[in-house]
């Protein structure tokens, strides 16, 4: 984790302060890059204490595509609580269904994307096409004095990557993304950890990570999506019969809030510790060693299935988050 501490240090050197909605103004740079050798250990903070428990359990959300920072409380995470209840841009939203809703969030377009094509009801091959790829027709109506069909399939995006890591492993195209246009206006926060891309490299059967967030609050958000997708990548490799190899994080808007000065000043005074493991649950069905592919583990894991080993680190800091 030095390369976050390097990071830290070029965007106090080189970055300049900028007003934001939050009212918390922020130094940033734009443009940041970081690659994590997942052989050498689990990318987890050391110079503070890193909330692991807190960030399994956002992931395990997300994988099963929860949308109430209730369920994610249930899962030992309250990380979700203040955009759910103290946004004042989202509290006035039409679309927050009362307390703890947060929308369309993250886990919603990871797996369950919702897809719409309107066809001419003349159009029966692409019809018939889109039925066998899973849409369903969901109306007809009449537009501009023609018949038309609606029709609706919700995108099991992270499915789909594990299903094409495992039958077509050489396909440069094992993306999963989250930002879904057609409803950035029904989310408590537009996704900033928004596109997800599977390296698989079949002659040495280790599988890479790219990631791409468009804006990343270095001081709190960054280690907790370090080691959550850090997590991601290592899980998919178990599900589909990899070793996980490379992390690569890039980062649009790489800032740090005026209120995080003081904690980070005092984490770069800290000497990096070794990094620890992270360990999976035998319980979930290693690919490689079974040959039992079993993509329902994504919905069953638990927090408890991810087990950090060997985690030194230095005394815990904490600051407030940017609402
Ligand atoms: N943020 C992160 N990581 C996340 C997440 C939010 O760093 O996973 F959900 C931070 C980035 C930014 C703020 O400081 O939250 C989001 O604000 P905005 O949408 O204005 O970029």
């Amino acid at each position: 984790m030095k390369q976050y501490l390097d990071l830290v240090r070029t965007v106090l050197a080189t970055g300049s302060w900028q007003d934001n909605r939050t009212g918390v103004r922020t130094i940033a740079i734009p443009g940041a890059m970081m690659r994590f050798d997942l052989a050498e250990g689990f990318p987890a903070v050391t110079t503070r204490k890193l909330a692991f428990k807190a960030a399994i359990g956002e992931l395990v959300g997300f994988l099963r595509a929860n949308k109430s920072a209730a369920d994610f409380r249930a899962l030992g995470c309250k990380v979700w609580d203040q955009n759910a209840n103290e946004n004042a841009a989202w509290l006035a939203n039409p679309y927050r269904a009362g307390d703890d809703d947060l929308g369309e969030v993250y886990g919603v377009q990871w797996r369950q994307w919702p897809a719409y094509k309107l066809l001419a009801a003349r159009q029966t091959a692409q019809i018939d096409d889109a039925q066998r790829r899973g849409y369903r027709v969901v109306a007809t109506l009449v537009e501009d004095g023609e018949d038309k069909v609606l029709l609706y399939k919700a995108v099991d995006q992270l499915r789909q990557c594990l299903d094409t890591i495992v039958n077509d492993p050489g396909s440069r195209r094992i993306l999963f993304h989250g930002w879904n246009w057609a409803q950035l206006d029904q989310m408590a926060l537009p996704p900033c950890h928004l596109l997800y891309q599977f390296l698989p490299n079949v002659a040495t059967r280790e599988l890479s990570l790219c990631l791409y967030i468009r804006s990343n609050d270095l001081g709190l958000g960054a280690p907790f999506n370090i080691a959550e997708g850090a997590a991601l990548l290592t899980l998919v490799g178990r599900l589909t019969g990899y070793t996980p190899r490379w992390f690569s994080y890039f980062i649009g808007d790489a800032h740090i809030y005026e209120n995080h000065l003081d904690m980070l000043a005092e984490q770069l005074t800290r000497e990096p510790l070794p990094s620890p493991r992270l360990v999976l649950s035998e319980r979930i069905p290693d690919y490689a060693a079974t040959g039992r592919y079993e993509p329902e583990w994504l919905e069953r894991v638990e927090p408890g299935d991810f087990v950090l080993e060997g985690y030194q680190h230095h005394a815990p800091l904490t600051a407030p988050m940017a609402v």
